[in-house]
């Protein structure tokens, strides 16, 4: 077990965020097994209240950059507090998203606010913020345990996301995942390496 654990630890430690990417493709079923793997997450009342939209079209994902670059220049010339802009420094991210045209795939991630029945009635869904967040994450494990990089970029707000996708009014898109090969030479921020210790993320009781 405690090797298991440590061998788990060692491979997701070597996980980095990654903004460059080679245009590369990545073979469909690699990323229908991670989807499938990500689809096992707990979710409120078992409900899976998540879509993932994957896109590989350069057109589509070119106006997906458009849009979202649009978004960002105004998130970073005015709309960030300077806290949030001091936060983001050591990342060294701008409005410039060259990484939405360059990677191989995109997936938009949706949150259904509701479900709908077979007669077209809403449904609650629980917990979906929680149960989305989760599937999300054991599907950037999955890529990375596959060899592939990602990057979680959040547009802000990305309601067009939804109409590029042509995704329904009861669905929220929450998370643009970035999905790709590392471009040779490539770098990361060191800031983004450094871990918190164990005792300051964990107590015992
Ligand atoms: N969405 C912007 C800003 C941004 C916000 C956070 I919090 C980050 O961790 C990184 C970036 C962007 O993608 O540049």
């Amino acid at each position: 077990m405690i090797e298991r654990a440590r061998r788990n630890y060692q491979q997701l430690l070597r996980r980095r965020t990654v903004r460059d990417y080679d245009s590369r493709p990545v073979p469909r079923e690699v990323i229908e097994q991670c989807l499938l793997a990500a689809g096992t997450a707990p979710s409120g009342a078992n409900q899976q209240p998540w879509h993932f939209a994957v896109i590989s079209d350069p057109a589509i994902k070119h106006q997906i950059r458009i849009e979202a670059e649009e978004e960002e220049r105004t998130f970073y010339n005015g709309r960030a507090p300077e806290e949030w802009l001091r936060a983001l420094a050591p990342l060294g991210t701008d409005a410039n998203k060259p990484f939405l045209d360059e990677a191989p795939l995109l997936i938009a991630i949706f949150a259904q606010k509701y479900g709908i029945d077979a007669q077209g009635e809403r449904f609650s869904h629980y917990y979906v913020p929680e149960s989305v967040g989760i599937a999300t994450g054991f599907l950037i494990s999955a890529l990375h345990d596959a060899g592939l990089a990602t990057l979680t970029h959040t547009p802000s707000p990305m309601g067009f996301l939804s109409k590029i996708c042509g995704r329904p009014e009861s669905e929220k898109p929450v998370i643009l995942l970035v999905v790709g090969y590392p471009k040779p030479g490539c770098l990361v921020p060191v800031h983004g390496g450094i871990k918190k210790p164990l005792a300051a993320i964990s107590s015992w009781l």
